[in-house]
Parts: C-alpha cells; sequence; structure tokens
C-alpha cells in the first residue's frame, strides 16, 4: 500500500482511500502548498504576509495553519476530469472530485516534487507538481496516454480552484492575450488606511496553459449546474461554454479535446499562481511557461531543497528509521530554519527552536537570527513575543499575549550553535537595539539570564511568573491576574541559567559561571520545595495558590514538561528522577508515543485556561504532542535512559505497521505537531496525525538523533563520541559532517568490554574526543560499545 522507493529519494501511497489526508508539502521563501493524495491544496504566499491565491467557497477567516485540515468537496484543489468522448464516461485525477475507484492510483511525494499516476478507462494521467525556487508560482505538468489497442476520443479538464475571492469585488475571464484564465479581486477591507497596504497586493488569480485549449469555464456555477462538482453538467456538452464570472465565483477550468492512437501521450503543461497586474502575469509566462523552463526551475529548486539535506546519515537496524533520517527528517528542519514558518512576527520560542535546527544545516542561519533576536532586547534584558522579521510587521494575534518565557530559549540555542561550532568569537559580537544599547552578545545573554532570575519574574517563593502563558500558549487563565507561576518555567529557567553557567566558564570567566550557577540552584530549591508532590513536580500555582498537575488532580494529573526540564536543570536527582519515570511510563506512555499529560480535561478550568478547553486528546489537550516529547527524549539522552529515548523517538515516526499507519493516517515524510491522545475515551481517534508539519519538535529531534543517539556533539576542542543505542541494537554506522569535514563512524558492540573506545587509524582516541579537524578531510571512526543489561533501568552517569 505504500513505502519508500528505492533510493528512498520518494514515498508512495497507493491508495487514495486508505489514508485520505495524507499528503506532502513543497516550499520556497514566498510560498508554502500542502497537498493530500487526493489532490486537495492549501496554498499560502507572502505579500509579506501569507495570503491566498486559491480559495475555499466561503470568505476565510485569517489564522494560523491549522491542524486537522477538514477537506470538503468544494476544498481548494487541483484536478483533471477525464471523459471518454464514445461512452460519455467521466473520471478525475488524482481521485476527486468525481471519487471513482481506479485501476492504479500512485501518490509519489518527492523532496523537490509531487507526482500521481492514475489509471482508469484503460487511459493514465499523469501530475507532476512543482514550484520555483523564488517566485510564487505552480507549475503543473499533465500527461495523458492511451492504453487500450485502439484509437481514443477524449476530452480531458484541468480544474484549478480559485473560489471565494473577495465580497468588494471579484471576476474572472479567459485571456486570450495572456493564454488563460485570468481571476480579478479587491481584497476586502473598511478602514481607509488599509487602502494603502491593499492596493499593491497580488488580487488576481491565473492559470497558464502553454498549449491554447479548446474551450474553458470560469464560472463555477454554471461549470458545475446541477450536477455539482462530483458529475458537472459542462462535462455532458461537447465543449465547455466559455463563460465568464462577473461577480460570480470563478474557477479555472480549460478543456483539451484529444485524439489519442494506442499508446499515444500528450503532455501539457500550466501555471497556476497570484499576480498584481497582467504585466506581472506576461512576465511569469515567459520566464516559466515551456518544457526548458520546467525543467530548469525544477532543476534548480532540487538544488534548493538539497543544501537543507543536513549533517547525518544513518544505517541502523532500523531501515524505517534510516529512511526517514537520511532523507525526510533534516528537510523538515530546514524547512523551519529556512523559512520559519511563512510568518514575518514568529514567536520568539519558535523563532529560537527553529533556528537551532539549523545549526546542523547552516549553522551561519543560527547566528544571525540569535543576533536578530538580540537586536529586540528590551532594556531591562526581557525580550518580546514575537521577533518582527519584515519591517512594518504587525505582530500577529498571539504575540500581543503576555507569555513569560523568552529568555529561556536564548543559552538552549546558543549552546547547541556553539558545540556545533566552537565560534565562541559570537559571544564578543555587539549587537545595538532600537534604543541604541551597544552590548556583546556575551553581556545580552547575562542581562536575559538575569531577567529570568529578577524579581519580574520570580515571586517572593522564587517561583517563576506564568502572567497569561508560557511554553503552552493556551495555559492563559493559570497567572493572569498576576501571581501564577509555572512550574515547568521554574525548573527550565534553571536549566537556561545552568547552561549559561557553563558557558560562561568556557569563556574562561569562574566568578561570573559561579554567580549563575548559584542561581540556578536556588531556582532548583524552590522547585523543590514547592512543586515537588511525592512523585513528579507540579504543572503550576495559579493566582489563588491552587496546585496543579498533581496527584489529586482528576485531570491534568501529571505534566511532561515540569519532569523532562526538571531532568535537563538538575531539580530532579536519581531519586526523584527514578520515582518520575516509573510515573511517566504508567500515566504517559502510548502506542503512538507519550503524552503531553494525562488525563485530559474534559471541561473549563477558569484557573487553568483555554487548553483545558481544546478537544480532549487534541492538540496541548493532552495529545502526544510531539514538541513536549522531543523535550522528554532529550532529557533522558542527557541521563543515558537511552531505551527510552529511543523508543519515544522512535514512536514520532508513522509505520512501519500497516495498522499504525491507517491509525495515524499519515505518510513518513514529516512529525506532526500532535498525535491525538485519550486513548481511553477515544480510542477509535486516539493516534491520528494532526497532519501539521510546523512544530517546534523537529529541531529538538534532530538534535537527539546527533548528539544523544548518535552521541555525536562538538565541544570547544573537537568532536565527542558517545553513542547511546538501545539496548536491542549491536551496531550501526554514521556519517556525519561536522565542521566541514566527514566522520564515518562504524559503532559495534563487543563483549567483555566496560567502557566506550574509539579508534582512529588504529589509535584509541584520549577522553573518546576527535581534535585537531580539518576542514574537507574525511576520518574514519572505529566506535567500540559495552554490552548493556540495564534494560530499563536508570543508569546515570
Ligand atoms: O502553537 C504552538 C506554538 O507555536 O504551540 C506550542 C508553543 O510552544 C508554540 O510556540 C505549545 O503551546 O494557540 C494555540 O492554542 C495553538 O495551539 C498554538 O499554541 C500552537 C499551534 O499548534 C500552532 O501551530
Amino acid at each position: 500500500m505504500l513505502g519508500p522507493t528505492h533510493d528512498g529519494e520518494r514515498f508512495e501511497l497507493n491508495n487514495p482511500t486508505a489514508m485520505p489526508n495524507a499528503g506532502g508539502f513543497l516550499w520556497n521563501k514566498k510560498m508554502m502548498v500542502q497537498t493530500t493524495c487526493r489532490g486537495y491544496s492549501v496554498a499560502q504566499f507572502m505579500q509579506p504576509e501569507p495570503a491566498k491565491y486559491s480559495h475555499a467557497p466561503n470568505l476565510e477567516a485569517k489564522t494560523f495553519m491549522q491542524p486537522e485540515q477538514n477537506y470538503y468537496s468544494h476544498h481548494p484543489g487541483r484536478f483533471v476530469y477525464v471523459k471518454d468522448e464514445l461512452s460519455g464516461n467521466i473520471f478525475s485525477a488524482p481521485y476527486e472530485p468525481v471519487r471513482k475507484p481506479c485501476d492504479k492510483f500512485s501518490f509519489s511525494v518527492g523532496k523537490s516534487d509531487i507526482k500521481w499516476t492514475i489509471q482508469h478507462l484503460e487511459l493514465e494521467v499523469k501530475m507532476t507538481f512543482g514550484i520555483p525556487t523564488n517566485d510564487v508560482v505552480e507549475l503543473w505538468t499533465i500527461q495523458v496516454r492511451n492504453l487500450s489497442n485502439h484509437p481514443r476520443q477524449i476530452s480531458i479538464y484541468p480544474y484549478f480552484t480559485i473560489g471565494y475571492m473577495s465580497w468588494m469585488n471579484q471576476e474572472a475571464e479567459f485571456r486570450r492575450d495572456l493564454g488563460g484564465v485570468v481571476a480579478t479581486s479587491i481584497t476586502p477591507y473598511q478602514k481607509p488606511e488599509d487602502y494603502a497596504k491593499i492596493k499593491n497586493l497580488k488580487d488576481k488569480t491565473f492559470l497558464l496553459c502553454e498549449t491554447m485549449p479548446d474551450s474553458w469555464e470560469t464560472n463555477q456555477q454554471a461549470f458545475e449546474g446541477e450536477g455539482g462538482l462530483h458529475d458537472p453538467t459542462a462535462l455532458r456538452s461537447p465543449l465547455l461554454q466559455k463563460g465568464d464570472a462577473r461577480y460570480e465565483a470563478p474557477v479555472a477550468v480549460v478543456q483539451y479535446r484529444l485524439n489519442l492512437e494506442p499508446n499515444d501521450q500528450r503532455q501539457l503543461r500550466f501555471l497556476f499562481g497570484p499576480a498584481f497586474d497582467d504585466a506581472e502575469i506576461t512576465s511569469i509566462r515567459r520566464t516559466y511557461l515551456s518544457q526548458e523552463a520546467f525543467a530548469q526551475a525544477s532543476t534548480d529548486y532540487a538544488a534548493y531543497i538539497e543544501e537543507g539535506s543536513g549533517c547525518l546519515r544513518i544505517e541502523t537496524p532500523d531501515k524505517e528509521l534510516d529512511n526517514f533520517v537520511n532523507n525526510w527528517m533534516a528537510r523538515q528542519v530546514y524547512y523551519h530554519g529556512d523559512v520559519n514558518r511563512l510568518t514575518t512576527d514568529p514567536q520568539t520560542r519558535n523563532y529560537m527552536q527553529d533556528n537551532m535546527g539549523m545549526v546542523f544545516i547552516k549553522p551561519n542561519v543560527t547566528r544571525n537570527a540569535i543576533l536578530t533576536a538580540l537586536s529586540q532586547q528590551e532594556p531591562n534584558g526581557s525580550i518580546p513575543d514575537g521577533i518582527i522579521l519584515v519591517q512594518g510587521a504587525e505582530l500577529k494575534y498571539i504575540n500581543q499575549i503576555p507569555h513569560t518565557d523568552h529568555c529561556v530559549w536564548f543559552p538552549i540555542v546558543l549552546d547547541a550553535y556553539l558545540a556545533e561550532t566552537a565560534d565562541y568569537n559570537l559571544l564578543q559580537t555587539h549587537v545595538v537595539t532600537q534604543n541604541g544599547d551597544n552590548l556583546s552578545v556575551y553581556e545580552r545573554l547575562s542581562r536575559t539570564m538575569d531577567w529570568l532570575l529578577s524579581d519580574h519574574s520570580r515571586d517572593d517563593r522564587g517561583l517563576s511568573y506564568i502572567a497569561q502563558g508560557d511554553w503552552c500558549d493556551p495555559m492563559n487563565m493559570a497567572g493572569w491576574k498576576g501571581k501564577g507561576v509555572s512550574g515547568w518555567l521554574t525548573v527550565a529557567t534553571a536549566y537556561a541559567v545552568k547552561l549559561w553557567a557553563d558557558i560562561c566558564d568556557q569563556r574562561g570567566d569562574a566568578a561570573l559561571a559561579a554567580h549563575y550557577r548559584h542561581g540556578a540552584q536556588k531556582v532548583n530549591e524552590a522547585a523543590a520545595t514547592h512543586l515537588w508532590d511525592g512523585q513528579w513536580f507540579a504543572r503550576g500555582i495559579t493566582d489563588d495558590n491552587v496546585i496543579f498537575g498533581v496527584d489529586s488532580d482528576p485531570e491534568g494529573r501529571i505534566w511532561l514538561n515540569p519532569q523532562a526540564w526538571a531532568i535537563l536543570g538538575g531539580a530532579a536527582g536519581p531519586d526523584k528522577i527514578t520515582k518520575m519515570l516509573a510515573q511517566i511510563d504508567k500515566h504517559l506512555s502510548t502506542p503512538h508515543g507519550v503524552l503531553m499529560f494525562a488525563p485530559p480535561f474534559t471541561r473549563m478550568r477558569e484557573d487553568i485556561g483555554r487548553v483545558t478547553q481544546k478537544y480532549p486528546g487534541q492538540g496541548e489537550n493532552g495529545s502526544i504532542y510531539n514538541h513536549a516529547s522531543a523535550f522528554y527524549i532529550h532529557s533522558l539522552y542527557s541521563v543515558t535512559e537511552s531505551d527510552r529515548a529511543f523508543r519515544a523517538l522512535r514512536q514520532m515516526i508513522p509505520g512501519p505497521s500497516e495498522d499504525d499507519y491507517i491509525q495515524r493516517g499519515q505518510l513518513p515524510i514529516f512529525i506532526p505537531n500532535y498525535y491525538r491522545g485519550a486513548h481511553e475515551k477515544y480510542p477509535r481517534t486516539a493516534g491520528r496525525s494532526s497532519q501539521l508539519f510546523n512544530t517546534g519538535t523537529v529541531s529538538w529531534v534532530y538534535r537527539s538523533l546527533v548528539e544523544g543517539l548518535c552521541g555525536l556533539r562538538g565541544d570547544s576542542q573537537g568532536l565527542c563520541i558517545n553513542p547511546q543505542l538501545p539496548a536491542w541494537w549491536n551496531g550501526m554506522n554514521i556519517t556525519r559532517r561536522f565542521r566541514e569535514a566527514t566522520f564515518i563512524v562504524d559503532i559495534r558492540r563487543i563483549k567483555d568490554i566496560k567502557a566506550v573506545t574509539v579508534e582512529h587509524e588504529g589509535q584509541v582516541l584520549r577522553e573518546n574526543r576527535f581534535s585537531s579537524i580539518v576542514p574537507g578531510k574525511t576520518y574514519h571512526l572505529r566506535v567500540s560499545i559495552p554490552f548493556t543489561n540495564h534494560g530499563d533501568g536508570l543508569t546515570l552517569t
């Protein structure tokens, strides 16, 4: 039913109904398209705020990308109707809107294009979808072949949704001069001051045809008639009516009448996208609409995607894991780091974490992101909600709500950056803020930590305020009156401050390191005193001084984040960790991964907030929220809980059993932001993927693969080697790019040895560290690791 192609370059699904929402995505710096196997699409482009050119049939609210998108028959899509002129039979490719079962179906997601092959009525339709690297336009190739042994007369009708563009002004017509359908609209607005913004928007949508069609229709209603989208009335006539749309819903359908001899085929090319005016449409046509231009765009785009292929290749006993890591994982990390989820004001924590992943792809991008974010630091050391990337960009809704965690992410990202690059010069680099303050990165980072440790951030118990949210956006009412505190942020503060102390040490600043270490210790003491609930850490204390995320809570009893970060930050020592892990296993582990908390809330808790109003098991309300699980995995590797860590990591990837694929409904080409939880309450939907590929998860998972599983993390002197294979693996092979050199690492379990040893050209490395790395060189390392018998037991080092 599904699987990778032989070379791993593509992943294919051969059934349009088993996993109806499974899809793939393409992006460049200006646009993003997610498309399902059945032909539905969600496309957005930046001008500079996200906008659409292929709309729903009703006016859509502007919002961030939604999980579990609902697809319905009039959902925007790209389809091809096919009619046999003799029999009158019709079907559509890839599957929607006619939904005729076909003889052969293949949906093939590549890294840089998406293809379908459909066979029905002894005809074959191939659709190929690509985008260029620098422009906003979809490149479509549609190919039909006669598979029968007799001549055929057919019509094909490529159909592209334009939808409801505007309640103020919309129309469409076929433009012979431009060679395609052009729909025109005015983005609705009401405030006169908005006119200046909307007047320059790309309010036209075009479908350009390389080959002049025999006919067309641009009026949605005229096309569908009484038959509807599944059986459009317009297909009953020999030719489409060449209609226009005058303040009527536009559509772009074109008709080609084809006579095909046995085995004959025709190839047609189309461009679909937004434009400002006719001149722009003409120029896009000239640039892209030819066989050579398509080929060139595809080569260029493949090269762009290839730049994000990451620093790691693995060969392990788990072939499906290898396929995911080697072909897809870095691609998703790259998407986040390269285009920041196509936002102009990314949430500060997202911006920092998405850029953390870039250390493994293009570390310079991370460096610049750190500088950009710090250039928006407040004089008091805090960092605002949302980093403005485009001048004049407005802070979107979520960034207008005060969250208290932003400073935490800075030493974390910096630590990952320094480990990968050893670029300690960054600390000396000066950053000027808007008010003219000129401080080094080092000074600015100290200020972020001072802010976290200050009275502004902590109450008199030493616990960190939550205001209207921390990492958990929708935990908006635990502290909105100004008193409530976050258990997670408290232990996370200790982690951040401790990491910063380590960096101060690396810079030789022992006094400052001691100062921050002391700060972290105080925070951890406060956590132990006020948040430890006997078996785990509480999630917080409300404005009314009610502790929550504790054993006595019937809902929201135990949360993953406070435990994971207590491990990272040192609030939990070995005894506490042993207790916590047992409880996490008991309450939070599921066949689809580790839950963010349990049990899910079934009613609003006004002293916690809207997280409790989300659907039970969905989103932050007790799903397997992979971002939270990724922190947990990272924390497990930090205490060499290798088996637990690997299990949780492996569960993030759909498959490999067919049942698992069907239950999750997603192809293993990205990690979604969540899988549904509520296994006890709603077993039917438990495990279902959100299909949302925007998630802070991926930078952490990639990091855990590199630094945890493979154990190949850098420090100021070189590359440290300390792999953490799950106990049931006897070895693995790794190719790791590091500081512009290549390491080929062969890891084997060896009987009767007690510790990891690393050999290079027959020499055993001291402290398992490879130093004196020469860029451009390739090094072969032989790593011997002992057999472990700890199973799930705790082995703290
Ligand atoms: O957004 C993410 C945020 O982008 O939720 C995470 C948070 O850490 C990320 O920064 C956990 O809350 O507002 C909501 O209720 C939404 O659920 C968002 O919180 C959520 C969406 O998944 C956005 O993609």
